[in-house]
């Protein structure tokens, strides 16, 4: 061989194959969302054989319920995309030909639970090398990771008509930045049918987002069905709006085997008028209808039937209690309730209080920790149980408060996080870091992770993953990725995202173009 073509080769190779470890979030040729701990990648290509395996030489894991095989079929099913895989193989270098994926998983462990070691290694060969690719993990869950991420990699060749794997080989090793990664879905304000919120988890996963917020019930409507409280789904849109014990089992199993946990709300005593529907004793008069009454035993007795019900379904160790935007003057203007907070001693504040603490110990008493609402932290902080995650909205920097008084914190301030505020553009949910002005170690830690938030007052099934998406990608490259790793500037992931877009929407998820910062096209 020419010396001189020797000598390009390397420099092509020292060109090509940076580490993208602390790439300004550019990516540097590396077309992965959201960006790895480390990658590195070379110049060479190898393709897919038509029967591509899935190997689990030398792992320790059984997959007795296939949630690896399961994973393996939809990462083939995604890397295909429906094209029709024509290539002649015999007139491939058989070197370049990758037979399949062999999985190792150290632990036997398929308990979903927070904080589940979510790492993987990824390696893609280079021709010449053995043809498998292959894909280390401590747990099944980090191992789905790894297959959404090696899935990034493929493409369809159009002049070879088989699926490629460019760059290789790729050394990819990765682990969250937060364990916990949600969107929250409101499903009272608008019902969502069920295939719209499994293809939310789907798309979830795609971005390697790990907690489904179920805002299952509000003031507007109560559509899941409660077996300790018959009547209270009479308080749905209407007989067709409903999920029943059953459906909503079926997506925490749908979501548990992608890696994704639901975290199921329950948001007392505010936004609960529904529940009246069906039990019209829980609201304080019939003309002033929530907050629930809190003079009346049955409301805690209603709340402790929900709980039970929940703990059976909703096997996250997390219940959100709310608490949020409590406007007790129907208390106060009820005379029956009133003569009740007199006779006990409280005032508007202390019985939205007591309210709360209640609703904590009841769902303790069924196995729960608590996330709630940061006005019962603004409020009565010092009284929540120790357990409590304190979900922050509104801005304003609590987070700061909640983990210094040895709390933990959940980020979603409403100017950043929350999707249903259009005028919120991908660069401010890029840019809102959770741990803004939280410099102790200790306190960092606190910081369990991040949320943004689909409301469901504006969105229906129409548009809700245009709305979602790429927005929600954003927040998730910042919840997973070192923070040495992400952009300082997001101009500079413009075309990343672009990208990640782009292959959503080949996906079959409508996200929607990007707005802000000006578009451009995808990386080559
Ligand atoms: N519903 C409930 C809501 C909101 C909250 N809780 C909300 C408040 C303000 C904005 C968006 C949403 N719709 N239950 C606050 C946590 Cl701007």
């Amino acid at each position: 061989m020419n010396i001189w073509v020797v000598l390009l080769s390397v420099l092509f190779v020292l060109v090509e194959g940076v580490v993208s470890k602390k790439g300004g979030g550019g990516g540097g040729g590396v077309n992965i969302w959201p960006m790895p701990v480390s990658v590195s990648y070379g110049h060479q290509s190898v393709f897919m054989s038509k029967d591509f395996k899935l190997k689990t030489e030398g792992s320790n894991y059984k997959d007795a319920s296939c949630i690896l095989k399961d994973g393996f079929s939809r990462f083939l099913d995604v890397v295909s995309l429906a094209h029709v895989i024509e290539g002649d193989f015999s007139k491939f270098n058989a070197s370049t030909i990758l037979q399949g994926l062999n999985v190792v998983i150290s632990s036997q462990d398929d308990q979903l639970q927070y904080g589940v070691d979510e790492s993987y290694k990824l390696l893609v060969p280079s021709p010449q090398n053995p043809a498998l690719a292959h894909l280390e993990a401590k747990t099944v869950y980090g191992a789905l990771h790894g297959l959404q991420t090696f899935s990034q990699l493929c493409q369809f060749n159009f002049s070879s008509r088989v699926i490629e794997v460019s760059k290789t080989p790729w050394t990819i090793t990765d682990q969250p930045r937060f364990s916990f990664r949600g969107l929250l879905i409101d499903t009272s304000r608008h019902y969502q049918p069920l295939p719209t919120l499994k293809k939310v988890i789907d798309s979830m996963a795609y971005a390697k987002l790990n907690v489904f917020h179920w805002h299952i019930v509000d003031t507007q409507s109560f559509p899941l069905e409660i077996p300790s409280y018959p009547k209270l789904w009479d308080g749905a849109y209407s007989i067709q709006e409903r999920y029943t014990v059953a459906d909503a089992a079926e997506i925490v199993r749908y979501a548990q085997r992608r890696g994704i946990n639901v975290l199921a709300e329950l948001d007392v005593p505010g936004h609960a008028l529904s529940w009246g529907r069906g039990y019209p004793s829980l609201w304080p008069s019939k003309d002033c209808q929530q907050p629930l009454d809190v003079s009346n035993e049955f409301s805690f007795k209603v709340i402790d039937g929900i709980l039970s019900d929940f703990s059976k379904i909703f096997k996250f160790k997390f219940v959100h209690l709310g608490g949020d935007e409590v406007d007790a003057s129907c208390w106060t203007s009820t005379p029956r309730v009133s003569k009740w907070l007199e006779k006990h001693g409280m005032n508007e504040t202390q019985a939205y209080e007591y309210f709360v603490l209640r609703a904590q110990k009841i769902a303790l008493s069924h196995g729960y920790e608590i996330v709630n609402w940061e006005e019962t932290f603004n409020n009565f902080g010092d009284k929540l149980n120790p357990k409590t995650v304190v979900h922050n909205w509104l801005g304003g920097g609590v987070a700061q408060k909640v983990v210094a008084a040895g709390l933990r914190c959940i980020v979603s301030n409403q100017d950043k996080w929350y999707l249903d505020h259009l005028d919120a553009l991908w660069p401010d949910f890029y840019m809102n870091e959770p741990l803004t002005n939280i410099t102790d170690p200790k306190q960092q830690k606190l910081v369990i992770g991040g949320e943004v938030c689909m409301w469901g007052e504006t969105v229906d099934t129409s548009d809700i993953e245009q709305t979602i998406w790429p927005r929600a990608a954003a927040a998730a490259e910042r919840l997973w990725t070192p923070y040495d790793n992400l952009a300082k500037d997001p101009v500079k992931v413009i075309g990343r995202l672009t990208n990640f877009r782009c292959l959503l929407n080949r996906r079959g998820v409508a996200a929607a173009p990007l707005i802000g910062l000006g578009r451009s096209a995808p990386v080559e």
